[in-house]
């Protein structure tokens, strides 16, 4: 260990909105495991976090919600706050950027930076709204999306099609705020020399990080590089954030990316006098465990900030996740398609370890997931319920059973090869675990222990004592056997309590209270032990760990999840604040006959389709047109599931040359159109046309 004391930190929520599952998975549960287990380890920890109150996401609500930023942040901080707490996210401190001492330390920061001749300061033509007299910022001009014609796209993104676009691109761009078309005004602002970093950018991640980082965060950190860095506005114009401490920045305040991440330090102040030594002192490891989208502020921009201010220690890993989708969609805020932990937490009081179980054995750490709810019944039911749950409880009640309620003597004299197997493999699970989750590898922990509780099932399974307990008349000393067993699985469930304690915190101190021990048992040091119950003490009567869901409970929260969604069309007009009435993009230019009769449509049918691999977006459809079948890959992957579409008629732009996506061959094209909630439909006949007949 070549660190003395260690630094957590988890992404600032924006409190502009409910924590969901997506962000608990990504980020906050992998977070809580590893400093769960560093505190098992009795290691110098800090674990920081707290709300990102600044921004234009604060703003935006603010704005949909009709009331002002400071409303916004006081009710979601309280919100994400409590949901935390309830899914036992065991921060040190969770902390707010609306906080003074913050304001302090991010305008101390900057003005260190400032006076070190550090920034640039540049004028430039932004957006502005005359009628307001505001500067917009991206998200506030919208307008027509140049891609998929929703009318309701932003200045920096569509949220229906997903592209990132600039105002420029919009059709009928106008100000979110007043609908006024908005003006371009000169407005000066300082930037970050990032570009001047980028040779030891280069240096640290590129030849110092490259076999440490996960693979997705070191890849884009490397395509950052190699595409150059720029320097970047640090300040904004906005009458919402952290004032820039200058005489001359009226109206201006800290870009959001400046300010939050030093929230992390803040958090730190307000946490403990300490603080210079988890931030300044060299032998401090310093993890940000973030999801994918804020790789480039953790790796690029905040390091080289603190880089440039100097005195501070830099991150030892980012270790970002890919993101959650929910049965088969991207999570969407807007849409409310969502799974909020909130809501989960009303739903299912008290099965937060459930939660917490399904999240992290599925969790997106190399590629992007999906969360199902049948996925969730399965896993609780198959392996919380079936092999760790039972597990622990058939030990306890065959104790009562056979043991007299107390924990029995271990008779060396008769221990048989399966008895020295088991002993070893907690010891190899405790190795294996550790590693893991010094790796960032949670879902391989999580395996391994719940492995460790399939063996104890098998061990116990072997040993049958409830059948040797029938041969003890004839033969009392058969009792030995008995004893061993049970001894043996009741210091494996010991054991399973110490190992499971970091990822199913509640499950743990559950199985301490049977057990009658101390949380103190629950030290890491004691994983591998086999004396950690006492012979001769008594235990409790067992109480279920974890309970089955049923089919019922799996339907409603389905059903909950649709009927919730916000339906296109709303969504729009919920974001946008404004009435805007654009029904039709402009039609393209007029052609003749001749054009259109080079296009050759013919009816068909989907015979099967399949998910492309690495690409979320794409199916891979075999296609029936009577005279031959074809490959089609069809960009509607996140609209179908694969099963639902196999049998429909389709029609086929069949002439359309081939074309190679991910190395397979697309020969063709399906015609798509959108129903009124504005969900992707096909277009195909009403009545059932003959596979491979002309579309005329
Ligand atoms: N507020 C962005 C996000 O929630 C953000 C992170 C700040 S971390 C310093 O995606
Ligand atoms: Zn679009």
């Amino acid at each position: 260990m070549d660190f003395k004391r260690l630094l957590v930190t988890a992404a600032l929520p924006y409190a502009n909105g409910p924590v969901h599952i997506g962000h608990l998975a990504g980020c906050y549960l992998p977070a809580d495991i590893y400093v769960r287990y560093q505190r098992a380890q009795k290691r110098d920890i800090k674990f920081v976090c707290g709300s990102d109150e600044h921004g234009v996401p604060i703003t935006i609500r603010a704005m949909k919600e009709g009331i002002t930023p400071q409303q916004v942040v006081d009710k979601y901080n309280a919100l994400i706050k409590e949901s935390f707490e309830q899914m036992g996210i065991s921060f040190d401190i969770y902390s707010r950027t609306s906080n003074k001492i913050h304001h302090e330390t991010s305008q101390a920061f900057f003005k260190k930076l400032y006076d070190d001749g550090l920034f640039e300061e540049r004028e430039s033509e932004q957006y502005f709204d005359e009628e307001k007299q505001v500067f917009l910022a991206d998200r506030y001009i919208v307008g027509t999306c140049p891609v998929c014609s929703n009318p309701n796209a932003y200045g920096d993104q569509c949220e229906r099609c997903g592209s990132s676009l600039s105002p420029e691109q919009l059709i009928n761009p106008h100000s979110a705020l007043s609908n006024a078309v908005p003006v371009k005004k000169k407005t000066k602002h300082w930037y970050f020399p990032l570009n001047k970093y980028e040779q030891w950018l280069s240096e640290w991640i590129v030849e110092g990080k490259k076999d440490e980082w996960k693979a997705n965060v070191y890849g884009q950190c490397k395509s950052w590089l190699d595409s150059g860095l720029q320097p970047r506005a640090m300040t904004r114009d906005s009458s919402w954030g952290v004032p820039v401490p200058l005489p001359d920045a009226q109206g201006k305040v800290l870009y959001v990316w400046f300010d939050a991440p030093i929230g992390y330090i803040s958090a730190t102040k307000e946490l403990t006098n300490q603080w210079s030594d988890y931030w300044q002192q060299e032998d401090t490891k310093l993890v940000h465990f973030i999801g994918k989208d804020n790789i480039v502020f953790h790796c690029i921009i905040f390091p080289a900030m603190l880089k440039a201010h100097g005195g501070y220690v830099l991150p030892d890993n980012v270790p970002a996740n890919e993101f959650l989708n929910i049965e088969g969609e991207k999570v969407s805020t807007s849409r409310n398609w969502a799974v909020w932990v909130h809501d989960y937490i009303k739903d299912f009081p008290d099965q937060q370890d459930v939660l917490r179980y399904v999240l992290c054995s599925n969790a997106p750490e190399t590629k992007d997931n999906d969360f199902t709810w049948k996925d969730f019944q399965e896993r609780t039911n198959s392996e919380l319920v079936s092999i760790f749950g039972n597990f622990v409880n058939r030990a306890f009640v065959l104790m009562h059973k056979l043991c007299g309620g107390r924990v029995p003597k271990l008779h060396t004299d008769v221990m048989d090869e399966a008895d020295h197997a088991l002993i070893q493999a907690i010891q190899n699970t405790k190795t294996l675990v550790e590693s893991d989750i010094e790796n960032y590898k949670f879902r391989d922990g999580l395996f391994e222990v719940i492995d460790l509780a399939r063996k104890g099932n098998k061990y116990m399974q072997d040993k049958e004592p409830w059948i040797v307990a029938k041969s003890l008349t004839e033969n009392p000393d058969n009792q030995k056997l008995i004893d061993n067993c049970l001894h043996l699985c009741l210091q494996l469930t010991a054991n399973l309590a110490i190992l499971i304690n970091p990822f199913l915190p509640f499950t743990a101190r559950k199985m301490c209270g049977m057990m009658k021990v101390v949380d103190r048992m629950l030290e890491w040091e004691n994983a591998g032990k086999m004396n950690l119950l006492n012979v001769g003490y008594p235990l409790k009567a067992p109480e279920l760990l974890f309970r089955k869901i049923e089919d019922e409970e799996i339907k409603t929260q389905v059903e909950k999840l649709h009927a919730n969604m916000v339906k296109p069309n709303t969504a729009a007009t919920e974001t946008a604040s404004t009435e805007v009435k654009v029904e039709h993009t402009d039609l393209k230019p007029e052609i003749s006959i001749d054009d259109f009769a080079k296009i050759d449509l013919r009816a068909g049918v989907i015979l099967s389709a399949e998910k492309v691999e690495k690409a979320d977006k794409l199916l891979k459809l075999e296609i029936d047109l009577g005279f031959e079948k074809r490959t089609v890959l069809s960009g509607i992957a996140q609209h179908f599931s694969p099963e639902e579409i196999v049998g429909k008629q389709v029609t086929v732009v069949a002439n359309l040359a081939p074309r190679k996506m991910r190395g397979i061959e697309s020969k063709g094209m399906i015609l798509m159109a959108q129903n009124a909630e504005g969900k992707l439909i096909f277009v195909s006949p009403l009545e059932q046309a003959t596979a491979g007949s002309e579309v005329k």
